[in-house]
């Protein structure tokens, strides 16, 4: 048994002390009567119980619980906001072993991510969530959530909830119960001893049933905010039975069936770099050349505004590299907007399997305008090379320890009536004054990443254009 005072004392799965606060710090940030501190006590103490505490990887939602980092002594991966599943997910997909916590609030879960835990449940992944709902946005100082009863006033909902204006609450532990997969869907409260009981004992099954391989589980805990909703904790506690639970009923909505037998595990089919380059070219499959030794890996920013062709551009290096038989990865990056926002794309080649899309460094820049010359010269690799759109781009770069190059790439679009392709012309001019991968190479995948066939010959014709250019001006 562990050596742990379950009811009074810490759980040996929380850190001795929560450094945000301090070294010295032992209290967590939640408010007094807060329902999070009760559930994540009950989750440590069933982690020591089954003593998985060195494979339990617990997710931290957006919401007041995010510092669960700071509290949770096991593996951790802090999720943007209702992103959870998607990460239950990867991870379950890489680690099978891992005992993964999803733990999310009701705005998490049921508002910006209600998409991601609807298909996690319906694949029925192999996780177990801990949804808990208390009816307000609790982070952000009590805004409307997907589950805030009628009538209820929050600061996004003066007057209270109206059904026409504002629909009315969710029934998440309904909605995921009426899909096939889930194999354990309970609602719990935190309202009183008795239902503090029953909690414990669920977040305990869904955690077993997941150490058992059997698939998706999910408890609806209801749980008081007593600063949002302007109560005593002793209030909160009683509002939870007298408000909550009569629209949000208790009780076990589904249960694995024991007698089932547990399905075996899943042949995963990863695609390989082949099904990823006709990913990525949506067309036939060019030969890979497979190399003997490891040549040098390259990381690539591409930077612009919306509508220059910034993602496009890394589109096609990567489609360029993948051809080589580089592994490869391409990250765009972009606001809102469609067009005229900043747009960036990171690309890596690599012998090696890439660790992560990130480009901190790159080994090469090209700036299509002047802000993302501004914002990413600073970061090339000491040595790298800066290529800039000079059409836009009137500043030369501050450093000294690059090469630097400038090519009026929107001009020669325009000559070309192709005013969309200064992208292919900077991708050219990269290869061409880094020798990275063959023109020839970029001749090939031309066809295969462009989406207009009818005007392959002018983008054709710009390669040639920048190569001669690049020549006349003797820089390559
Ligand atoms: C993409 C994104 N949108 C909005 C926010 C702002 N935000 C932070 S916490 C939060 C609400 C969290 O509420 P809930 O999931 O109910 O958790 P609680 O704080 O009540 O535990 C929001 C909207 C954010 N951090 N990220
Ligand atoms: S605001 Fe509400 S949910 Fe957040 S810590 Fe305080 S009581 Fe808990």
């Amino acid at each position: 048994m562990p050596d742990t005072n379950e009811k009074f004392g810490r759980s040996s799965v929380f850190y001795d002390t929560f450094e945000r606060r301090g070294a010295e710090e032992k209290s967590t940030h939640y408010c007094p009567g807060c329902g999070h501190g009760t559930v994540q006590k009950m989750i440590a103490a069933a982690i020591e119980e089954f003593g998985i505490q060195d494979r339990t990887i617990f997710l931290s939602p957006v919401g007041c619980s995010v510092f669960a980092y700071y509290y949770f002594d096991t593996g951790n991966i802090q999720c943007s906001h209702g992103r959870s599943p998607a990460v239950a997910t990867g991870v379950r997909r890489t680690l099978r072993d891992a005992v993964i916590i999803g733990y999310q609030g009701d705005g998490d879960l049921a508002g910006i991510g209600l998409a991601e835990i609807i298909h996690a449940a319906s694949r029925g992944e192999n996780y177990s969530v801990f949804f808990i709902n208390n009816a307000i946005y609790g982070m952000t100082g009590g805004q409307m959530a997907p589950t805030t009863l009628l009538g209820q006033r929050t600061l996004t909902s003066p007057n209270g909830r109206d059904q026409f204006n504002d629909g009315r609450p969710i029934g998440m532990a309904e909605l995921i119960s009426v899909l096939p997969a889930p194999v354990y869907v309970e609602r719990c409260s935190l309202s009183t001893p008795k239902q503090v009981l029953k909690t414990r004992l669920a977040v305990r099954k869904a955690l077993r049933y997941q150490i058992e391989r059997k698939g998706f589980s999910f408890v609806e805990i209801l749980s008081p905010c007593p600063t949002n909703w302007g109560m005593t904790p002793i209030q909160a506690r009683t509002w939870v039975t007298e408000h909550l639970e009569t629209v949000f009923k208790l009780g076990r909505l589904k249960d694995y069936d024991e007698d089932v037998p547990v399905p075996a595990d899943p042949v995963l089919h990863p695609i390989d770099d082949q099904q990823m380059l006709t990913l990525l070219t949506a067309g036939g499959i060019p030969t890979v050349k497979t190399s003997v030794e490891k040549r040098p890996s390259r990381s690539f920013k591409i930077g612009g505004f919306g509508g220059q062709g910034v993602l496009s551009a890394g589109e096609l290096m990567a489609a360029c590299a993948l051809s080589e038989g580089y592994r490869v990865s391409w990250l765009p990056s972009y606001g809102p907007e469609m067009r005229g926002g900043s747009a960036n794309a990171s690309v890596i080649c690599s012998d090696d399997p890439i660790g992560s899309p990130v480009v901190d460094t790159p080994d090469v820049l090209l700036a299509m305008n002047g802000p993302a010359l501004d914002a990413f010269e600073h970061t090339v690799a000491p040595g790298g090379v800066i290529l800039v759109n000079s059409s836009v781009v009137n500043q030369k770069t501050r450093r000294t320890d690059v090469s630097y190059y400038a090519v009026p790439a929107t001009e020669m679009a325009k000559e070309a009536q192709l005013i969309s392709a200064a992208n292919v012309v900077m991708v050219s001019a990269c290869l061409a004054v880094t020798g990275f991968l063959s023109i020839q190479t970029l001749r090939e995948s031309i066809p295969r990443v462009l989406r207009k066939k009818a005007f392959l010959e002018r983008n054709l014709g710009l390669v040639d254009a920048t190569i001669t250019y690049l020549q006349q001006q003797e820089i390559i």
